[in-house]
């Protein structure tokens, strides 16, 4: 149906339009990130990434990270997490595993023993629930360092965590008292 390649390309500016810039497309997003499937697809042909509509739904349901998501009558679609524009994606508060993971690059490391992890461009702290993904996601920033977070004593203490619809786990910040290094 359609090409890889083709497959990221668009993958990769939904991302960008979805998550970061969708002046870019000239579509807005709704206070919870939502957009028009319908001005998004021919937003999507005027800006140089004509795609049908069953050729969107392959790429989100391909997408290796399931970073899209429909409303429950596909009239609307979103990013599931990862935004820089200012979106309530009100997910409920969620009850994390005992530890969590967070990969980042061996660089980073002295600036986050200083004040922890924190969210920086993004609206959160993103974390998994494997340190396979957690080492993948530090791989794209350098060479890849795993901190352990000790998400159950974060909950004592009070911190809240969420978990998007395609399973990363969310939250403010890491203080330092919280993080080990793998
Ligand atoms: C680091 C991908 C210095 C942090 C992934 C990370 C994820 C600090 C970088 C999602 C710091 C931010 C997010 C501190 C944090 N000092 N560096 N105090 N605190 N950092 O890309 O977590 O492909 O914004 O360790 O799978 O790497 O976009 O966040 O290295 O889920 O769907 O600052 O992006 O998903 O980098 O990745 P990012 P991230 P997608």
């Amino acid at each position: 149906m359609m090409t890889e390649k083709e497959n990221t390309r668009i993958s990769k500016y939904l991302s960008l339009v979805l998550r970061h810039a969708p002046e870019a497309a000239g579509i807005t997003l709704d206070e919870h990130g939502w957009t028009d499937v319908g001005i998004l697809l021919k937003q999507l042909s005027r800006n140089g990434y004509a795609v049908s509509p069953a050729e969107l739904d392959h790429v989100v349901t391909t997408n290796s990270k399931q970073r899209f998501i429909y409303d429950e009558n596909r009239a609307r679609i979103r990013a599931s997490q990862g935004h820089s524009v200012a979106v309530d994606l009100a997910y409920a508060v969620s009850e994390p595993p005992t530890v969590l993971y967070h990969g980042t690059a061996e660089a980073f490391l002295s600036s986050i023993e200083k004040t922890g992890l924190d969210k920086r461009s993004r609206h959160h702290v993103h974390l998994s629930a494997d340190d396979e993904t957690a080492r993948r996601v530090g791989q794209r920033h350098g060479k890849p360092v795993v901190l352990v977070v000790d998400a159950a004593r974060m909950r004592v203490d009070g911190y809240t965590f969420f978990c998007s619809d395609n399973n990363v786990w969310l939250t403010e910040h890491v203080p330092t008292a919280y993080l080990q290094r793998q």
